[in-house]
């Protein structure tokens, strides 16, 4: 079966196939579901990214105090914890955030400022996403250097979680990562991947995705550190996965594309790699060995796909 894919950075504004298990309108559980002050303000926010066009700046958006106050209540107690739980590279870059780009506890970082800032650190560049994205059209972006942001904000209720990604997920979890540049080169390589792959790979492509972008840990100074995404958003989860009571396995690219999990409590298991190097490596390897009528390469002065 052929999958269509984007061929041109501007193709990705075509990539907008939205999962609604968590959306506020729908998802029972959320907790912003019998809150209809909080779901009108996410209709708000997510009209911004359903009008983007690439090649845009990022409308800004006008956090209110409660909304600062939600991000205050996570920022203040998880930055306190980066200094001995973050991979270096993502305690530089948090550093590097607050000098350039306006980080800190009383402040919501703008998506377009933020986005530039990566596009100098590593080509990688933001765009607006209203929610959920399917794994399909979220890897796809990748492949670009792009990465489709969230803007809105959680529920002010549950400070310390989030069902769905939102924006203390990205710009905390995500962005300081994206402006390392082999992690850079590992996120493009899951997304180049990921491009008119089949429906069991693009499975396997997001549970790889899921044990490292998302709750990857990595050896450093002979200590073990954090370097996913929703481990370095959430506090809870933060301090269980470099605790004793998760299982530790080696990072193997093969084991983790077909590893379980589930997304409602803390992993029970988790991949470390000796370094973001050799984790990439291993990922090259992997993805060498996806069956694809076709290969891809990405030519940076067109920001295009060429189908080799
Ligand atoms: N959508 C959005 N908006 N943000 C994400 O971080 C995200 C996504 N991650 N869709 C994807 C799914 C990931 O869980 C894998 C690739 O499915
Ligand atoms: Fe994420």
């Amino acid at each position: 079966k052929f999958h269509w894919f984007p061929r041109k950075i501007s193709d990705l504004d075509k990539c907008h196939h939205l999962v609604t298990k968590f959306d506020p309108d729908l998802d029972q559980d959320h907790p912003g579901f019998t809150d209809p002050v909080y779901r009108q303000r996410r209709k708000t926010i997510a009209d911004i990214a359903f009008r983007y066009k690439h090649g845009e700046p990022i409308p800004t958006v006008e956090y209110s105090a409660e909304e600062i106050g939600t991000w205050r209540q996570v920022y203040s107690t998880l930055r306190g914890l980066y200094t001995t739980h973050a991979c270096s590279e993502h305690l530089e870059a948090i550093r590097l955030l607050e000098r350039l780009c306006g980080y800190g506890p009383d402040n919501i970082p703008q998506l377009e400022d933020v986005s530039r800032f990566l596009k100098e650190r590593t080509g990688f560049q933001l765009r607006p996403v209203a929610g959920l994205l399917s794994a399909r059209d979220f890897l796809a972006s990748l492949a670009f250097r792009v990465f489709q942001c969230t803007q809105y904000i959680r529920h002010p209720s549950s400070p310390m979680h989030s069902p769905e990604p939102d924006c203390i997920h990205e710009l905390l979890g995500h962005v300081p990562m994206l402006a390392d540049r082999t992690f850079a080169q590992f996120s493009q390589t899951i997304g180049l991947a990921s491009l008119g792959a089949s429906e069991e790979d693009i499975e396997k492509l997001s549970t790889l995705y899921w044990f490292t972008v998302e709750f990857g840990l990595c050896k450093q100074a002979g200590a073990i550190k954090a370097y996913g995404a929703g481990l370095l958003s959430s506090y809870g989860e933060l301090l269980h996965s470099l605790s004793d009571e998760p299982e530790k396995r080696q990072f193997d690219a093969e084991a983790a594309a077909v590893q379980p999990y589930q997304d409602q409590n803390y992993q029970p298991v988790y991949f470390v790699s000796e370094s973001f190097a050799d984790a990439k490596e291993k990922l090259r390897a992997f993805v060498a060995g996806i069956k694809r009528p076709f290969s891809v390469r990405f030519d940076p002065f067109t920001s295009s796909i060429e189908v080799l």
